[in-house]
């Protein structure tokens, strides 16, 4: 989802391929066999394996709403931040969320780590409305996926929490156009056959 968030921001157009990991096309493992979703290949032949890269390719293209340029902090601070999302806090997530995948992790434990991580992102929303000040930037995009995934784990547990910003930080973002626009499931790609073009809402340039 990151990776789309960002694209369509920037307006990237490309050929969007729905994989089902349980069925993974040849494909997916010609382009990139470590085969894990998202992978955006490059008219050159390039392979972006990793959502961030996505994400950081496609505003380096294009940036019209600032996400690389937050009004407190800096690119790197923001790596930094997501760094932690993608590392300890996806770490714990995975074993809140898929207990019955880690027999030997402790479920509690977990759930702390994840608490204390995202009460520093409560803490980070005090004072402003996005994690990096006053307009979204590449942070908010790439962590909220991953905090709305913590969310549904369970949506009553979530709102009960004593983290009124965080709450809103989410249901803004989950209401909002870009999110919406990223969101339409597709039915996978077939070897073979043409993808989607995406952003959805771009015409495709003329040829
Ligand atoms: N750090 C990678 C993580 C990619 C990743 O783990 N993707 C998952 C789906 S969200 C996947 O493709 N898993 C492969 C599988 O389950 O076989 C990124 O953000 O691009």
């Amino acid at each position: 989802m990151r990776a789309r968030l960002a694209l369509a921001v920037s307006g990237q157009v490309c050929e969007l391929r729905e994989v089902v990991l349980r069925a993974k096309p040849q494909g997916l493992l010609q382009a990139s066999p470590k085969a894990t979703v998202p992978v955006l290949v490059l008219p050159d032949g390039t392979v972006l394996e990793q959502s961030l890269d996505i994400m950081r390719w496609a505003l380096a293209h294009n940036d019209p709403a600032g996400w690389l340029s937050p009004s407190q902090g800096d690119e790197a601070a923001m790596l930094a931040l997501i760094a932690e999302c993608d590392g300890p806090f996806k770490q714990a997530l995975d074993r809140c969320k898929y207990p019955s995948r880690y027999p030997d992790a402790d479920g509690a434990l977990a759930r702390v780590q994840a608490v204390e991580w995202l009460q520093g992102l409560e803490a980070r929303l005090v004072d402003q409305p996005f994690l990096f000040g006053n307009h979204a930037a590449l942070a908010d995009m790439a962590i909220a996926p991953f905090v709305r995934q913590f969310a549904g784990i369970d949506a009553d547990w979530w709102g009960a929490q004593p983290w009124p910003k965080l709450q809103a930080w989410l249901a803004q973002w989950q209401a909002g156009a870009l999110f919406e626009s990223v969101m339409p499931k597709l039915d996978a790609w077939v070897d073979g056959t043409v993808g989607v073009r995406f952003p959805f809402q771009h015409p495709l340039p003329a040829a």
